[in-house]
């Protein structure tokens, strides 16, 4: 379920024997019938393994289909088909999961055949029992709960809004009351009425994860990292607390500009940040309040990136062909004829779809696509270079055997279109013609330059690690149903600092009002990947021979980049991540360094900025 959507084929990601031959699949003809039996004759776990992939490729190239016609093109219909399909491949990959698990139980296997196993036992999102009809239950549940979230509509001076309007809208809006009208309509109205399903999806995935061996769901999720699940816990952990300090200051400065900007009864000096006052409707990127954190002198950049986009008259397609500009210019070939096809750039007009961005891989092979609803601003111009890095990544791994389609982590995947996005310097703003030469900040704005990107860069962090503690402890039934709503609200306290604009009852179900609860996607990969990014990105430099500070580094152009960054990708998943990160960055643990040398400057400047202030909530 879910699986094509982000990333490509099933969730399950992929694995290849040695020795594999390369399935030979034509879209068209897929050899996929529905209905056919899961189970699999094999003598040996290598035959086994052949066997599940092709008919794992067969049956994604078939389900991705369905999955797109229904993400854009939302109807009851739409939604039948696909929770149809997303019941079968539920059946389908348990089936395989529960022989992977006998097979994987044999002596002296191939390390790589091994490894392909746990692959097929630990990678399916929402795994169901096998008890008679619940995976036609959690299909449901899981396609409807996708579906309400794209149809979901907010408020705005009481008429009605929807998602990529609203999303826009908190990014520019600075009249309080109408930001918390917003913010409060969306959750209530989107989150709200999830909750019981949610509640229910949760025991069947914790069935479904117990049969086949794991303690519930999160632990299943947390077993593919090749490293034990407690071990990837506590990585995510440390590697949190070493950016922290960042965070705090961060955090301090804002909220003493959003008080000075709104006054005591809107935002206190001290205490968690009012949420709706940052610029996003989870608070997970701030840098479109940076008009409002800006110090006067340093902090005046002299563009900002949404203008220049409106100035020199982008279009969706503009944004795209200058994301695609980008990776041909490190010698990635040009995205296929079928990609400006069949992708959805823009929201139609005439019907309901799926917004949250997505890039897609519908055969495994060349039919690649990004599935948004592009706003000329600069949130999208860098999403739109994200989603690429999922289509490039797609492509340059598509040679690998189904079970190797896939990143080196899912950390990866989230990661390589944002370290392109690092590169969107002043100077390359020039390159590509959208700032005048004249107009480049000189090293007097370096503080600025550093500001804006911490907005959206260091500010993510404490989110993009809570949303998973929360799903995590809704998995282990640490946080239990009654308490669904205050435990993210104290996540949210905790670890970001922020607190809703307006009480919130304990039966709400906020945590629906984000995508990635009701569309199932795993969030630990985007914290993964706002670290891994940085080291990808000094890598880069490095390689480039860039001497400067940091953060004015863009490896734009440089085609040597280029192919050290395809020999990472085109290994997909056939290797643990850390030979993956070796192979670019010619270390093996995900760190944190990277990202603070980027920020070093800026982090001295927050201190003396924050000296005297009360800091924390
Ligand atoms: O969901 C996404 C991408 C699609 S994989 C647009 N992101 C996270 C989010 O929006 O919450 C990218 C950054 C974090
Ligand atoms: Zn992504």
């Amino acid at each position: 379920m879910k699986n094509w959507i982000s990333l490509s084929a099933l969730a399950i990601a992929s694995l290849t024997i040695s020795g594999c031959k390369k399935i030979e699949n034509d879209s068209a003809t897929s050899s996929y019938s529905s209905g056919a039996s899961t189970k699999i004759e094999a003598a040996t776990a290598e035959e086994f393994v052949e066997k599940a992939e092709k008919r794992l490729f067969d049956f994604s190239t078939y389900s991705a289909k369905v999955q797109w016609v229904n993400s854009t093109y939302l109807t009851e219909d739409t939604d039948a088909l696909a929770a149809i399909a997303g019941a079968e491949g539920t059946k389908m990959s348990v089936d395989f999961a529960l022989q992977a698990a006998e097979f994987a139980k044999q002596e002296g296997l191939d390390p790589i055949v091994k490894r392909k196993l746990d692959i097929l036992r630990g990678g399916i999102v929402m795994p169901a029992p096998t008890t008679a009809g619940a995976a036609d239950e959690l299909s449901a549940i899981a396609t409807d709960l996708q579906s309400q979230y794209g149809k979901g509509k907010g408020l705005l001076k009481g008429e009605e809004i929807n998602g990529s309007d609203i999303e826009a809208a908190m990014g520019t809006n600075r009249n309080p009351a109408e930001l918390k009208e917003m913010w409060t309509s969306w959750h209530t109205n989107v989150g709200g009425p999830m909750r019981d399903d949610y509640k229910r999806m949760v025991e069947i995935a914790n069935e479904g994860s117990a049969e086949l061996g794991f303690a519930d769901t999160g632990a299943m999720w947390r077993s593919n990292y090749d490293m034990p699940a407690e071990e990837f816990a506590e990585t995510m952990d440390k590697l949190w607390l070493d950016v922290k300090p960042l965070y705090d200051e961060l955090h301090t400065y804002v909220r003493g500009k959003l008080n000075e900007k709104y006054g005591d009864a809107v935002q206190a000096e001290t205490g968690p940040i009012r949420a709706d006052l940052l610029g996003n409707m989870w608070a997970q990127e701030w840098g479109n309040i940076y008009d409002i954190v800006a110090p006067e002198g340093a902090g005046d950049i002299g563009y900002d990136i949404s203008d220049l986009l409106v100035q020199k008259d982008y279009d969706a397609i503009k944004m795209v062909k200058v994301g695609e500009d980008f990776f041909s210019s490190l010698g990635f070939d040009p995205l296929p004829e079928t990609f400006w096809q069949r992708s959805q750039f823009v929201k139609p007009r005439d019907r309901e779809v799926v917004c949250h961005a997505s890039a897609w891989d519908l055969d495994n092979k060349d039919d690649i696509r990004i599935k948004m609803c592009i706003k000329v601003n600069g949130d999208d111009f860098i999403t739109v270079h994200h989603e690429l890095g999922h289509n490039y990544y797609q492509r340059a791994y598509k040679d690998q055997s189904y079970l190797h389609l896939n990143g080196a982590n899912d950390g990866f995947h989230e990661a390589i279109g944002d370290m392109l996005a690092l590169s969107i310097t002043p100077d390359y703003l020039v390159k590509i013609d959208l700032l005048d030469e004249s107009q480049v900040p000189g090293a007097d704005k370096d503080t600025g330059l550093l500001l804006r990107q911490a907005m959206d860069k260091v500010a993510f962090l404490p989110f993009g690690l809570l949303v998973d503690k929360w799903r995590w402890g809704v998995f282990s039934g640490e946080i239990k149903p009654a308490d669904y709503n205050n435990a993210w609200h104290d996540l949210k306290r905790e670890y970001q600092g922020v607190m809703p604009p307006v009480e919130r009852p304990a039966d709400a179900f906020d945590a629906g009002a984000k995508y990635h609860i009701p569309g199932n996607t795993p969030y630990a990969r985007y914290f993964l990947a706002r670290i891994l990014q940085f080291q990808f990105y000094k890598a880069a430099c490095d390689a480039a021979g860039w001497e400067g500070p940091l953060h004015r580094c863009s490896f734009y152009g440089n085609k040597e980049v280029g192919t050290k960054l395809n020999a990472m990708l085109e290994l997909g998943a056939s290797k643990p991540w850390p030979d993956a990160l070796e192979e670019f960055t010619g270390t093996r643990e995900m760190s944190g360094k990277a990202m603070l040398e980027y920020f070093k400057p800026l982090q001295d400047w927050l201190k003396e900025q924050n000296k005297g202030k009360t800091k924390g909530w």
